[in-house]
């Protein structure tokens, strides 16, 4: 009953950026793990909220069931209002969390993935830092999260690309040809 595209990416490749104008264009909805997990940890009343912010600072992956708790939920609301295509934004980046999810709520049918070299990366962060307010955009935790995205996530682009769905598109040109170029490489899915 749902439709999912996992969009995957370095931190700082552009996900939120082009799930933002996706979402427009495709008339779905657009879930990020990670604005997730901002959301619960700064809810007064979270039972989490300290084991999060402890997490993404150290750029380490949050255990999955709370992520998959927050994604579930997210989804089942917009599926009340009639919305069942998701863009999956910055998850599973953890092979547990792709078995986990695919097993628990449905498999994916594409996963869009962003490259992007770190120094390009870096800089992109580094200049959102300046007024994101984000616990992670700094240089030290930056490092942490490049580290982290290589060695526990990339397993999981390589994965969903040895199974023939990945569309690997690069991400270090501007927003709108990344943009044009998703559009066009995500036609035969949609
Ligand atoms: N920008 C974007 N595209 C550009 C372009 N083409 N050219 C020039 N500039 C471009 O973009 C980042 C910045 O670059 C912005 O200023 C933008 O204007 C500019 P954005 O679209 O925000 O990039 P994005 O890939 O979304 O970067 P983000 O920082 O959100 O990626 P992360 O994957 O690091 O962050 P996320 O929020 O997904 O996760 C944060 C943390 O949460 C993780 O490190 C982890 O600790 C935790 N987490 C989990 O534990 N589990 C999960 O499942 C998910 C997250
Ligand atoms: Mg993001």
């Amino acid at each position: 009953m749902y439709k999912v595209i996992f969009v995957l990416g370095g931190p700082g490749a552009g996900k939120g950026t082009q799930c933002d104008r996706l979402t427009t264009k495709l008339g779905c909805a657009h879930i990020s793990a990670g604005d997730c997990l901002r959301e619960e940890q700064a809810r007064p009343d979270s039972n989490d909220g300290k084991l999060i912010k402890e997490y993404i600072t150290d750029g380490k992956i949050v255990p999955m069931e709370i992520t998959l708790r927050l994604l579930e939920a997210k989804m089942k609301s917009y599926s009340l209002q009639g919305i069942n295509t998701f863009l999956i934004d910055g998850f599973p980046r953890k092979m547990d969390q792709f078995e986990g999810f695919e097993k628990a709520i449905c498999p994916a049918t594409v996963a869009l993935f962003f490259y992007c070299g770190q120094e390009i990366m870096l800089a992109r962060l580094m200049n959102r830092g300046k007024t994101s307010g984000r616990d992670d955009d700094n240089v030290d935790s930056i490092k942490k999260r490049f580290v982290t995205f290589t060695e526990t996530s990339m397993p999981v682009v390589n994965a969903l690309k040895n199974d023939n769905r990945c569309i690997t598109i690069n991400a270090e040109q501007d927003p709108d040809s990344v943009f044009e170029n998703t559009v066009q490489a995500l036609q035969p899915y949609l």
